[in-house]
């Protein structure tokens, strides 16, 4: 056991541009304020270093409302890195923004490229074994299953799993806290999916703090969840909580801001 699915050398993040008033949302709840979520992404970027890691931060892409939630663009794994096919049409050009940063720090580098295949990194949450992939309103059978022939030769195991309906992506609903856990919120974790993993309730009516990040020893999750917080701390985890107000405005939470991994050359 190597615990590669959450010990990282490198994150890469995005600053969010000015543009970002702009951002899909399901539900209008008010523009993000631009300075707020700096402030949050600034201490976002903070933690992560205190975690062990290598940040690279991207500039910001005015012409990408969304772009500062680079997880949806890629896939990395030990072996390679893979370029998604975002669902949403606003955020397609966004994957090969962040290529040639990948290809600089990968020595295999693969696409998804069907026209008909549509996969965000959102919908992918990485354990110690396997890939689970969630169908969603952003990615669908032709992108998970074109994702696991990519990935076929690397060993990967991809398995098709369902997002709940009207919840945006797989993880927005669950994280990974280390090789055996996951925290998830019941509405997923009662489909079955999480079956043979130790599970993690959110506490009900904070949903919201399911999408969480696991780096190295840290675990860094959406401030104002004090009841999910106490389990994860009751649990033995070592817990940062970072502000979300601005990016839970358009859907984005804390596996949304960054690309984790370790690099193969
Ligand atoms: C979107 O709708 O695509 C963005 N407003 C939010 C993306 C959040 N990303 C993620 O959960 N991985």
């Amino acid at each position: 056991m190597t615990d590669r699915s959450f010990r990282f050398t490198h994150a890469i993040t995005r600053r969010p541009a000015t543009s970002i008033i702009a951002g899909l949302r399901a539900v209008d709840t008010g523009n993000p304020d631009l300075a707020l979520m700096q402030a949050h992404h600034a201490d976002y970027i903070t933690t992560l270093r205190a975690a062990g890691a290598t940040v690279i931060e991207l500039a910001a892409l005015e012409e990408y409302p969304d772009s500062v939630f680079v997880e949806d663009t890629a896939l990395c794994l030990s072996e390679g890195a893979v370029i998604m096919r975002p669902g949403a049409p606003s955020r397609l050009g966004e994957a090969a923004e962040m290529a040639p940063n990948l290809a600089s720090l990968y020595g295999d580098l693969r696409v998804i490229a069907e026209p008909g295949s549509f996969i965000e990194g959102g919908d992918i949450l990485m354990t110690e074994t396997e890939i689970l992939v969630g169908r969603s309103a952003r990615t669908n059978a032709a992108g998970i299953a074109e994702l696991a022939r990519l990935t076929a030769d690397w060993g990967a195991v991809v398995r098709e799993v369902h997002t709940p309906p009207g919840v945006l992506h797989f993880k927005t609903d669950c994280s990974l806290m280390d090789a055996e856990t996951i925290l998830s919120t019941k509405r997923l974790s009662d489909s079955g999916c999480f079956n043979g993993y130790r599970l993690i309730d959110v506490a009900e009516g904070e949903e919201a703090a399911a999408n969480a990040i696991r780096f190295n020893d840290l675990v860094l999750m959406a401030a104002g969840f004090p009841r999910t917080r106490d389990r994860l701390l009751a649990a033995g985890y070592d817990v940062r909580e970072i502000g979300n107000s601005e990016c839970a405005k358009i859907d984005g939470g804390m596996s949304c801001l960054s690309l984790r991994f370790t690099p193969k050359a």
